[in-house]
């Protein structure tokens, strides 16, 4: 794997003293937020991981290798340059063999993470099955890959683009415990509340940990969705954000989107279309997560 994998100092440090490790995706920056936010989201979500006891490790393709931990300059170069490939596992072996720069998806940053032996991965949402998915069969890779990589992924719930209900039968299909994070009900992304159950209810980091010591323990492959609500304060109105989804959503159609460009074309107009208040949410979303997810981390290290 040496061939493959690189990592950042301070991620080396880490692996050496045995310091419990956070895994963060690429896509979200280069792809999930516009400049300078996802640089400096970026940067934020790394020193509240440290802040609560683990090591950040962010991770994309550079130079025929996955980088496990970035330098500042590359989280800039990340967020900036306009010639990143949004990287899922289809992606891997053509972006590293051609040396070209990807941002790793939810599904690409999984596998990174587990071939780094980092247990949990912490993300803004994961994709899903889309609306519409018995006609076009857009159903993101992150679930399969939630079905078969050992990574905890510490999410804010599934966005209403998709068809959340769909989502979640995908996931009870394919075995993967979707976990509600001091809340019986799944969270969906911008609004804490949706109709829909999670699997269990935990209320505490070392709940999870011990939830996914024993799921792997008894060899059963893959990761679980661990899905954390946006704080009170920052949660959108359920009738205004879904009332912009459906518009972005005909916009989509009507345009034509298709593949890899539905997710980032639909969360750039939904933050078009609510004046930034989206991106808002999203960033307070995915901190949020960053401390829960370090927890989640930190226990782990301890039931290993
Ligand atoms: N959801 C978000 N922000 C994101 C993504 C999803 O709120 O940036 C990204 C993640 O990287 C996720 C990917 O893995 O989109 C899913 O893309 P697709 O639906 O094409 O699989
Ligand atoms: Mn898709």
């Amino acid at each position: 794997m040496e061939k493959y994998l690189s990592y950042s100092h301070e991620v080396l440090e880490a692996k050496e003293k045995g310091l419990p490790i956070v895994a963060l995706e690429s896509t979200i920056i280069s792809h999930g937020m516009p400049y300078p936010q996802n640089v400096q989201t970026a940067r934020e979500v790394e020193q509240i991981i440290r802040d609560n006891g683990a090591v950040p490790a962010t991770i994309a393709i550079i130079d025929g290798k996955i980088k496990i931990g970035l330098t500042d300059e590359e989280l800039e170069m990340f967020g900036n340059a306009d010639n990143v490939a949004k990287t899922s596992r289809r992606d891997l072996g053509y972006l590293v063999a051609t040396k070209k720069l990807g941002a790793t998806t939810v599904a690409a940053t999984m596998i990174a993470a587990e071939l780094a032996g980092i247990e949990l991965f912490v993300t803004g949402g994961i994709g899903g099955v889309h609306r519409g998915a018995e006609e076009t069969m857009d159903i993101s890779a992150d679930l399969e890959e939630l079905s078969q990589t050992n990574v905890a992924v510490v999410c804010a719930g599934a966005k209403s683009i998709l068809d959340i209900g769909l989502t979640l039968e995908y996931l009870e299909t394919k075995g993967v415990p979707v976990v509600g994070f001091e809340t019986d009900m799944l969270p969906a992304f911008y609004t804490r509340e949706s109709e829909f159950s999670v699997s269990f209810r935990v209320d505490s980091a070392k709940e999870v940990a011990d939830m996914m010591r024993a799921k792997w323990d008894l060899g059963l492959q893959g990761g679980a969705v661990i899905a954390n609500p946006i704080p009170v304060e920052d949660a959108l109105e359920v009738s205004f954000i879904n009332g912009i989804i459906e518009k972005a959503l005909v916009e989509a159609e009507e345009k034509g989107i298709k593949g890899k460009d539905v997710t980032p074309f639909l969360l750039g107009k939904v933050k078009e279309l609510t004046e930034g208040k989206s991106l808002e949410a999203n960033i307070a979303l995915v901190k949020n997560n960053a401390k829960v997810g370090a927890a989640i981390a930190v226990a782990l290290n301890e039931n290993k």
